[in-house]
């Protein structure tokens, strides 16, 4: 495997008609969850990408594992639970503004993910561990499994990339940000939201936030920066600004923050220089606010290139 990911995916619900969900009678359902976003977006671009957890032994959880081996991701780790429902999400666009998230995913299956559902070898096997801040978050023993399977990388050399997602709705602001501070001080790469990082470490400059992070224990750093692209430093590979990509409307901003772990990871994989994997890691978050959904404007190849030389003044 290129990457393997692990974390809760769920069903989205998406009311048809924009307002509040109380008055809306049809539902569109998709699939959704921050590591299978980053799966899916990988396996688009032709990358051999396994992603993991547990599922519900229901119809929900059969939905997610058929769309995402239909993908092209490996499922073949992932483990159904007669136990526990499968999780459940719904997005709310009251206006173009105003968009809700309500989870429906306390004791789930995949809140029972553990440290005995890691296959080792098959972590072991692959160049890139991709982990975020959703699933310490689900429960106790789901933050033992993505610790456990941090040392498992670390020990097989596997490199460890880290998106905080911080999702204050999961857990108290303390237990956050005294969790993602560890988990950042032991990945190699971390990719946060310049919120994300003020929320750690209090407001900055992106240069200075980004010290602070490699201060923490990781090489490199790229700190995502919305609407303006992204700033990165590398101990190894220098730092700069990498402009963002304009768009003449953002239909549904979630998920961009995969899209953009998807186009970075899979420009390491292709051995771009830093800068051009940052590069298409901004291309493609830019790409999937057009779309509704998490995963359906994730571009394939072609697509992603033809966007950045079309909407690239300059050639970074
Ligand atoms: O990054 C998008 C995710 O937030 C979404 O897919 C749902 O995984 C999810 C979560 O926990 O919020």
């Amino acid at each position: 495997m290129d990457v393997v990911t692990l974390g809760e995916s769920m069903v989205l619900f998406t009311p048809e008609t924009p307002g509040y969900m109380r008055y809306a009678s049809t539902f569109t359902s998709k699939i959704a969850g921050a590591e299978s976003n980053v799966a899916v977006g990988l396996a688009r671009l032709g990358h051999h990408v396994g992603w993991f957890s547990r599922l519900g032994a229901d119809e929900f959880g059969k939905k997610i594992f058929t769309f995402l081996r239909g993908e092209g991701v490996d499922v073949s780790k992932a483990l159904f639970d007669g136990e526990a429902p499968t999780g459940l999400y719904f997005k709310e666009m009251v206006t173009d503004e105003e968009i809700n998230v309500y989870y429906y995913r306390g004791n789930s299956a995949a809140s029972r993910l553990s440290p005995e559902d890691l296959d080792e070898a098959y972590i072991a096997g692959a160049r890139y561990l991709h982990l975020t801040g959703i699933t310490p978050a689900l429960s106790a023993s789901c933050r033992e499994t993505v610790f456990k399977a941090i040392d498992i990388a670390k020990q097989k050399g596997v490199t460890v990339v880290f998106d905080p997602n911080l999702r204050r709705k999961l857990w108290s602001e303390e237990e956050a940000r005294r969790v993602l501070l560890d988990i950042v001080s032991k990945a190699d790469i971390v990719l946060p939201g310049i919120s994300e990082g003020e929320f750690l470490f209090g407001k900055d400059q992106p240069e200075d936030m980004a010290k602070k992070f490699i201060e923490c224990g990781p090489s490199s750093v790229v700190l995502k920066l919305g609407a303006e692209g992204a700033y990165y430093y590398s101990k190894h590979e220098g730092e700069g600004y990498v402009p963002g990509f304009p768009i003449k409307r953002v239909v549904d901003p979630v998920g961009a923050g995969d899209g953009f772990a998807a186009g970075f990871l899979s420009g390491l994989l292709e051995r771009l220089p830093f800068e051009k994997a940052v590069q298409r890691g901004a291309a493609i978050g830019a790409i999937v606010t057009t779309f509704s959904g998490d995963v359906e404007g994730l571009p394939d190849r072609k697509k992603v290139e033809t966007f950045i030389k079309g909407m690239n003044q300059e050639d970074i």
